[in-house]
């Protein structure tokens, strides 16, 4: 009999494009002298957790990859390119080379298909992956040595509520968990969101200058702390509870479905999930947070 397939992980993995630029990695092309160390510091025990825990495939779901009918799936083995980010060219350049594992992809989407979601396989070669995708990926596992999946986040929040959308990705994790399970793999997955997400609209003379980093306001920092109190606590059916809530007076970057998708497709843990970091940047609010899906949080 074939072996059954595991998620072993999710993480909710935010995706400012400051962390690769503050990383200096040779992908990217502008240098930096330093900066969001305590975001970068949880990332690098987000890896340390990870490596121990042997996996096959990352599966990444970006809220800037924004598909407005339905949800789409990387559908094509190979994607090299330059990223550059439209608000921060002067942060992110970053030259790619990624693989993706097309066959889990489809095995994804077939079982969405069937749930009654509307998706789409992308299979145009010369596609430019989204930078939600890249940072995330890049943060998690810098060597690129894995293959990915990546999945769109769809617009139903603004063409039908906030409600719709969040809905369906709860469907959309339901349909992750199971191809996951048939394909015999083990998967860590990926919410590429920050959480609260109002930020400055200007930027400062040294982009690293720490001095001039904080929350936004008092209102997001709040709603940031309770949202990270209910993961630590494993109380994920309240958060999906709040999650509309939250989206709308947080201005979070929830609204693509990235953290409801993860959650379902963990079955909402009741065990505790393990933050390695928190922190702001322009003023919007990032936590680098995992739940061990493996050992249902035993090592916390
Ligand atoms: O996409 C982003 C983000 N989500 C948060 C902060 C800064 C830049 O880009
Ligand atoms: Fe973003």
């Amino acid at each position: 009999m074939a072996k059954k397939g595991q998620i072993i992980a999710g993480a909710l993995a935010p995706h400012p494009p400051h962390l690769v630029y503050a990383e200096n990695p040779p992908q990217n092309e502008p240098r930096s002298e330093c900066g969001w160390e305590t975001l970068r510091w949880g990332y690098e025990r987000l890896r340390k957790s990870l490596e121990k825990k042997d996996y096959d495939v990352l599966i990444i779901h970006s809220p800037h990859w924004r598909t407005q009918v339905g949800t789409h799936f990387l559908g094509v083995e190979k994607f090299k390119g330059l990223s550059v980010d439209p608000i921060f060219p002067n942060l992110f350049r970053f030259s790619y080379d990624l693989k993706v594992d097309v066959e889990l992809a489809e095995a994804i989407h077939d079982e969405a298909q069937k749930l009654g979601m509307v998706t789409e396989m992308m299979r145009n070669p010369d596609y430019r992956v989204d930078y939600g995708t890249i940072v995330s990926g890049h943060m998690t596992n810098p060597s690129w040595d894995k293959p990915i999946v990546g999945i769109s986040s769809n617009g139903g929040a603004r063409y039908f509520n906030m409600d719709v959308m969040q809905a369906t990705m709860m469907k959309l994790g339901q349909a992750t968990k199971k191809a996951v399970e048939a394909s015999g793999k083990r998967a860590v997955l990926l919410a590429s969101n920050s959480l609260s997400h109002r930020h400055f609209v200007k930027e400062s003379p040294i982009v690293e200058d720490m001095s001039k980093e904080h929350i936004n306001n008092h209102n997001q920092y709040l709603w940031d702390m309770r949202m990270i109190d209910l993961f630590r606590k494993g109380k994920t059916q309240e958060v999906i509870d709040i999650m509309s809530d939250f989206t709308e007076q947080a201005t979070a970057e929830t609204d693509g479905g990235s953290l409801s998708w993860m959650l379902s497709a963990l079955d909402l843990p009741d065990y505790p999930a393990t933050l390695h970091g928190y922190g702001t940047v322009i003023g919007t609010g990032n936590a680098v947070v995992e739940w061990d899906h493996l050992n249902q949080g035993a090592d916390v």
